[in-house]
């Protein structure tokens, strides 16, 4: 079917109403059809004089989510929504628009031209494009600082936040506030248009009033916190120009707005938003998820605790086991620690929090489990502990129940095989901290029945977190990747830069913390036992790489946490740890390295195409479904630049055949490390992307 074949907005005459219904399922977006509807719909009435006043709502469960962004990127169909808008503001008859659900974007850009604004409870209304690389372009930026004030202008479309309807009211965006549904809304605000209960007026005539001081504070903190990004700078330009007379200020938002369009980040950014929902599409979507009322956590550490906080949040009565009484009573005080943040940062009132406490029992014995529908285990990284625990749960659980572990690399085939119940058994990866990270690698065994996989989804939904299918191998997605690329920052310092370089370069490319810093953070003495651990596996042709690290370590300095690591940490204060630059100094030395440069440019090159090299293979050897799952687990788990879309988005502006020349060059230095994936080398000979593999070619 064409486009303009699809009948998305019909036209309903009640009397002296016109009644106009976008129905555009499922978030009612602008599709080229839908502008063309009510485009078609408002001249009609206008033409034929067959009402008073237009009422335009929208079927289903939300009012307009925005323009269809699906459509960016391709070439633009007529009519523009700036266009359609400046055409309704002018409409002899009045439209009142009727909003629910959400407005969002052009969605609530579309109200803001009609005449005059409704809301029906529970709305939230909102400007998120900058949150996908753009700036409102269909009048945000002119009319809401005409309705509401600049302040409310930068603070909404800086933000990307939601605003309630109750704040929208206060805020003068909204006229009214009702109950009801939508069509019998309408049809009320209708007639309370034509009975002049509600004021009809057009936006375009209310002049701005100026705020230099709000602008300057904005563009302050736009250059601050969004030093990366395009669009907060053009979006603070296009509501300065509100002041001035309408017609300006629209060409000057239209012009930022066509800019930021054609900004990588743009892509990026829209690649980030539909990545996150593309990795809900998994070969097990359409098995039917068991029924968790209850569940179980194993382990009252920094893990487990941050897990059942995260069920306690989502309203998941949660029973915690911790060997000794002690170590139980520790984990019950950092759960509680943790919700309290939660009531301290606004997130949970008081008694929310009071419920969720009361939800949380402790218990010192794996039998406490007998009814629970999920058990999650989080105690440490030891094979033989986690067999002797998943022999226990399977003797104490229920049937049904689901036995899952959260290691983040041992064999889950492995542990599922010491049960009766395999087919239960899975692998729930959180991220530290867990009832903050938005990533949960779903990792699934051989034998992982797919109603067990689905519950894991259906779960990460619940926690309001992004759930990741992953196949089984040391590290899953995310880790394996890791434990790979950051060999390179070693690397990189062993061969002439320092740790501050490499930080501060791949903080210049986004990255919210350089490799440094994080493993600073996380505590160097993890990667010092996973070393140990790895020690006899390793090649004898392979570069070691944990030489600085083992000296800072065997130091004591394991980070952060012990004062002193990559950099030292005094009261706030952090810099580089001189004793580093010796141990490098003689660990260059002893390897017989001489010294050399390496520019910023270098140091990301090499960094982002280790990380690509691993990437290819974790998707190769089918551990990912799809590149896109990788660059999910990237943006929600390891702090990548969300704006550059994740490492195979990125490595899709590359390109394959220059990624594979890069690697041929730097493995004249060292072939064992820089090897070319059979993946990209198809891809390079082919010209395939990894976003031709993303849609199944
Ligand atoms: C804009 O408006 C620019 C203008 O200023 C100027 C223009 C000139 N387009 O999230 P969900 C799909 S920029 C196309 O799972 P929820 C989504 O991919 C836009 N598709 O549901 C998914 O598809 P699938 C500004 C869209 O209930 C399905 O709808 N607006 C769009 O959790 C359901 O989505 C925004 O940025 C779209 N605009 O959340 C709003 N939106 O089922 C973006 C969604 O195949 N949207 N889809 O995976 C949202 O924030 C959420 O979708 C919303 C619903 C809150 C509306």
């Amino acid at each position: 079917m064409q486009d303009q074949d699809i009948k998305s907005v019909k036209t309903e005459i009640v009397g002296d109403i016109a009644l106009v219904c976008v129905d555009n399922p499922p978030v009612n977006a602008l599709s080229v059809h839908v502008r063309r509807g009510i485009q078609d719909a408002v001249a009609e009435i206008n033409t034929a004089q067959s009402a008073k006043v237009i009422v335009l709502y929208a079927a289903g469960r939300t009012f307009i989510a925005g323009a269809d962004i699906t459509e960016f990127g391709k070439p633009p169909m007529a009519p523009a929504l700036p266009d359609l808008l400046n055409e309704m503001e002018q409409s002899a008859i009045p439209v009142v628009c009727v909003l629910h659900g959400t407005a969002l974007g052009g969605g609530l850009e579309v109200a803001l031209a009609s005449h005059a604004r409704v809301g029906i409870k529970g709305l939230r209304i909102g400007l998120p494009e900058v949150l996908i690389g753009l700036l409102p372009g269909a009048g945000g930026t002119q009319r809401v600082p005409r309705l509401a004030g600049i302040p409310v202008a930068l603070d909404m479309a800086l933000s990307g936040r939601q605003v309630p309807a109750q704040e929208a009211l206060e805020m003068g965006l909204l006229d009214a506030l009702e109950e009801g549904d939508p069509r019998d809304v309408a049809l009320k605000a209708g007639q309370e248009a034509l009975d002049g209960k509600l004021v009809t007026r057009r936006t375009d005539m209310i002049e701005t009033k100026p705020d230099d001081a709000a602008l300057d504070a904005a563009r302050q903190m736009a250059a601050r916190k969004f030093s990366n990004l395009v669009s907060p700078q053009r979006c603070i330009e296009a509501i300065a120009a509100s002041t001035g007379p309408i017609a300006d200020g629209l060409k000057i938002e239209r012009k930022a707005f066509m800019d930021c369009l054609d900004t990588p980040q743009r892509a990026g950014l829209i690649h980030a938003f539909f990545g996150e929902r593309a990795v809900a599409n998994i070969p097990e979507k359409k098995a039917p998820p068991r029924e968790i009322n209850a569940i179980g956590v194993i382990g009252g550490g920094t893990m487990g605790s941050g897990i059942a906080t995260s069920a306690l949040m989502a309203g998941l009565p949660v029973t915690l086991v911790e060997v000794k009484e002690e170590a139980l009573e520790r984990g019950i005080a950092t759960i509680t620690k943790n919700l309290d943040g939660g009531v301290k940062r606004g997130k949970l009132s008081q008694k929310q929090r009071d419920a969720m406490v009361a939800n949380l029992k402790g218990a010192t014995d794996l039998a406490a489990f007998s009814d629970v529908d999920l058990v999650i285990e989080a105690v440490f990284e030891q094979m033989d502990v986690k067999k002797e625990i998943f022999t226990t749960l399977d003797s104490v659980c229920k049937q049904g129940a689901i036995l899952a572990s959260n290691t983040s690399y041992l064999d889950i085939n492995e542990i599922a095989a010491v049960t009766s119940r395999p087919a239960d058994v899975i692998g729930l990866h959180f991220f530290s901290p867990a009832h903050i990270m938005k990533l949960l690698e779903i990792v699934v065994g051989d034998k992982t029945a797919p109603e067990v996989v689905a519950t894991g989804f259906a779960l990460a939904k619940r926690l309001k977190k992004i759930g990741v299918r992953a196949g089984v191998c040391d590290g899953f997605i995310g880790n394996r990747i890791l434990a790979h690329y950051s060999k390179t920052a070693s690397y990189l310092v062993l061969d002439g830069a320092t740790p501050q370089q490499v930080d501060d370069a791949l903080e210049a490319f986004g990255f919210a913390m350089g490799p440094h810093k994080v493993g600073d953070l996380a505590g160097l003495d993890i990667g010092w036992m996973t070393r140990k651990r790895k020690a006899a596996d390793r090649s004898p042709e392979e570069r070691y790489a944990g030489a600085v690290a083992d000296r800072i370590c065997e130091n004591g300095w394991f980070g952060r946490k012990a004062g002193r690591g990559y950099y030292i940490y005094d009261e706030g204060d952090m810099h580089p740890n001189p004793a580093v630059a010796e141990i490098i100094a003689k660990e260059r030395e002893e390897a017989g390295i001489t010294s050399r440069t390496f520019t910023d440019e270098e140091v990301v090159d090499r960094y982002m195409t280790a990380m690509i090299v691993e990437a290819a293979r974790v998707v190769e050897d089918g551990i990912a479904l799809r590149p896109v799952d990788v660059d999910v687990v990237f943006l929600s788990g390891y702090g990548f630049p969300r704006f550059r879309g994740g490492p195979l988005h990125y490595a899709d502006t590359i390109g394959a055949a220059e990624l594979v020349r890069r690697i041929e060059d730097y493995a004249k230095e060292d072939a064992y490390y820089w090897q070319v994936p059979t993946l990209l080398r198809d891809m390079a000979a082919s010209g395939k992307s990894f976003d031709d593999i993303n849609k199944g070619g």
